[in-house]
């Protein structure tokens, strides 16, 4: 396992450039934090360890601070940290400018929605090649892709920690974020205003890739469904509209449901129920019987299925690929 695929090193590593400067600010802010507490300490312990002074020196001590400027001690300390602490300020609200927009204009502007947990992101949101998907975001390596969030439900927090601070998303509103990466790779992505009872399993992968890579992931994004052809298939896909349609599309059929991800291409996602198991047949099965067990409150209900429907779904999702 690499370090920057475990859990912990997400956050302690920067690949892009509106990350950078945030990072850089997060250890120069606990330096600094960490110095002060070790400066208060020393000083705590050399007065522990001073000679315990007698009444009258106390009294003579106390008379000396009012009368030659023994208060010179108290006003250093008062400035330092003033001086410090304006210090920070000034560096902090010049690292919000220095992310605030990139250098150059972004190459894609993506939308994000975030649902109760998972979710939706639009590409080409108002043209001609508009599509949907979930929980996975491809970007071309290199470029600022600016991403307009939004929110169905209630307030979430997008953020790749990799990739950019932290935005919210807040129901009603847009908000931007613009994001880069620097080098080919999967960067992790996670909710992070807690947003009710799965706010922890409301993760997300961004994928940055070459220009080719991308444009040929695009493309295939793009394209509807192909209709099922083996029997099992075309049974599945009577199952799926039954059962699932109601709250998931595929485009190419007639399944439009808008409150769930978008399936057309389900295949194609390394992870599915926001980052909660791998992209497998088994655990696709697994979650369709059960996703009241894998993510307790999710807004999908356990569906029984017969063991035939079964089978004729999973071959009916078999082929969206
Ligand atoms: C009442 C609405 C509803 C119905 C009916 C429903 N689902 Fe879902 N489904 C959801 C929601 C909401 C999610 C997202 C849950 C989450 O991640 O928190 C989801 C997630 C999924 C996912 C994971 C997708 C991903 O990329 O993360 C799959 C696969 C899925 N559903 C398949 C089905 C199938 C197949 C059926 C029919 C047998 C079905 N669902 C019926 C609401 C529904
Ligand atoms: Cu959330």
């Amino acid at each position: 396992m690499s370090l920057q695929s475990t859990p912990l090193a997400y956050i302690l590593y920067s690949a892009g450039p509106a990350s950078r400067p945030v990072l850089i600010l997060g250890w120069a802010l606990t330096a600094l934090c960490v110095g002060v507490c070790l400066a208060i300490a020393a000083l705590l312990l050399i007065a522990v360890f001073r000679r315990r002074a007698s009444t009258v020196e106390i009294a003579a001590e106390r008379e000396a601070i009012t009368e030659h400027g023994g208060g010179r001690a108290v006003l250093i300390g008062t400035l330092t940290s003033t001086a410090l602490l304006l210090a920070a300020l000034v560096y902090m609200l010049w690292v919000l400018a220095a992310v605030a927009s990139p250098s150059r204009q972004p190459a894609l502007t993506i939308t994000v929605t975030a649902y109760d947990w998972w979710w939706k992101v639009e590409y080409d949101e108002n043209g001609p090649q508009h599509f949907k998907t979930a929980n996975e975001i491809h970007i071309p390596v290199g470029e600022p892709v600016q991403v307009n969030l939004k929110s169905a439900d209630v307030i979430h927090a997008f953020w790749v920690p990799a990739l950019a601070g932290k935005t919210q998303t807040i129901p009603g509103q847009v908000n931007r974020q613009w994001i880069q990466a620097d080098r080919p790779g999967v960067y992790r992505g996670q909710c992070t205003q807690y947003c009710g009872a799965q706010h922890a399993h409301m993760a997300f992968e961004v994928i940055a890739e070459s220009q080719q890579d991308y444009q040929k992931w695009f493309d295939a994004q793009a394209r509807v469904a192909a209709a099922p052809t083996s029997a099992d298939a075309v049974l599945g896909q009577r199952v799926f509209m039954d059962r699932c349609a109601g709250c998931h599309t595929v485009r190419g059929s007639d399944a439009a449901g808008v409150q769930a991800p978008v399936l057309t291409h389900l295949l194609s996602r390394r992870l599915i129920a926001a980052g909660a198991l791998p992209n497998t047949p088994r655990n696709v099965m697994d979650w369709i019987t059960h996703p009241q067990e894998i993510k307790p409150q999710a807004l999908m209900p356990d569906i029984a299925l017969s063991p035939a429907d079964g089978r004729d779904l999973a071959a009916y999702l078999a082929t969206l690929n």
